[in-house]
């Protein structure tokens, strides 16, 4: 990786994404692309191109133009807005993946993608779910991504376009809010521990899902881009997690910094419902074996460096 586009520089993973990128290759390396445009911020501090996903031939002209040798494609609606606007999902979601594959493919790029647990549906092992099983997603943003790992696969196999991914977690991180995902709750407790003392999490007490800290999420992606590809069998779709939580298991982590914090439950049934289909915990073992995965943060050490980051944030 020397020369890399990000989509969706803007996004929840995307914005940190490309900060890190441009720290370990070069800020003149890294092109940030969103549909948005940001008027300050980080994403400006390198090139920076207006790009709507389903524009292909924009997207194509970008990447020549910047000279890129990778393409990270980040942008993508999560599962709870791709669940209230179906079709507009599968436009987006498998729409983009196809410019961004077919941009590779032109190109010769090296090519990432992430997927999700939300890949995974009721019929799933839902314990220690394995890297290879059942995949039957009963939510539109969970076909876009099992349709997207085949798809990426299929690049790989047909056309020889280097394409990994992995599929993640749940994902914390006190910079940008997630947006429209069903593990968000995971985000707001934390703003709203330092906020308000107390918060109201719209996923029911016992419903266990993967979750992983942002710069474990960040270091995968780049261990895997820059892992020996003869050591990849699976290539796309890596299960990766460090931990298998639910809401109260947050609300002891954060009562060891804010004793009295309060957590109640108003479950949204839409969102608990996406939960229930995906897996408790995720078997990671594919992961660390080919490329080392492994995760720095678990339950407690993330907790700890949240909150104190966000009242950083926050001014609290
Ligand atoms: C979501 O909740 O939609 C995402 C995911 C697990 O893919 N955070």
């Amino acid at each position: 990786m020397k020369k890399i586009m990000v989509t969706g520089a803007l996004g929840q993973i995307g914005s940190e994404l490309t900060g890190k990128l441009r720290g370990l290759y070069g800020t003149d390396q890294v092109l940030a692309t969103d549909i948005r445009v940001p008027e300050s911020g980080p994403a400006l501090d390198g090139p920076f191109e207006q790009l709507d996903v389903t524009d292909g031939k924009r997207m194509h002209e970008l990447a020549k133009s910047f000279g890129a040798d990778t393409i990270i494609h980040m942008a993508a609606l999560l599962s709870a807005t791709a669940e209230k606007n179906p079709l507009f999902a599968w436009n987006l979601n498998m729409g983009g993946l196809v410019n961004a594959l077919e941009t590779a493919r032109e190109l010769d790029l090296q090519f990432f993608t992430p997927s999700s647990i939300g890949a995974f549906g009721p019929s799933t092992p839902k314990k220690n779910t394995p890297q290879d099983t059942i995949q039957r997603p009963t939510t539109m943003y969970g076909v876009n991504k099992v349709s997207g790992e085949l798809l990426c696969d299929y690049y790989f196999e047909k056309f020889g376009v280097d394409t990994r991914g992995v599929r993640f977690p749940g994902l914390i991180s006190y910079v940008t809010p997630p947006g429209g995902g069903t593990t968000d709750y995971a985000v707001d407790i934390y703003y709203k521990a330092i906020e308000e003392g107390k918060y109201a999490s719209f996923i029911a007490e016992g419903t266990y899902m993967d979750m992983m800290y942002m710069p474990d999420a960040l270091q995968a992606i780049v261990d895997l881009m820059e892992a020996d590809p003869s050591k990849l069998t699976h290539r796309n779709a890596f299960n990766v997690t460090a931990m298998s939580v639910e809401p109260s298991d947050f609300e002891k982590a954060i009562r060891t910094h804010i004793p009295d914090f309060q957590l109640n439950y108003d479950v949204d049934p839409v969102r608990q419902a996406i939960a229930e289909s995906w897996p408790d915990s995720i078997d990671p073992s594919a992961a660390i074996a080919e490329w080392g995965f492994q995760a720095k943060y678990d339950l407690d050490k993330m907790t700890a460096d949240m909150l104190e980051k966000l009242r950083e944030k926050l001014g609290k």
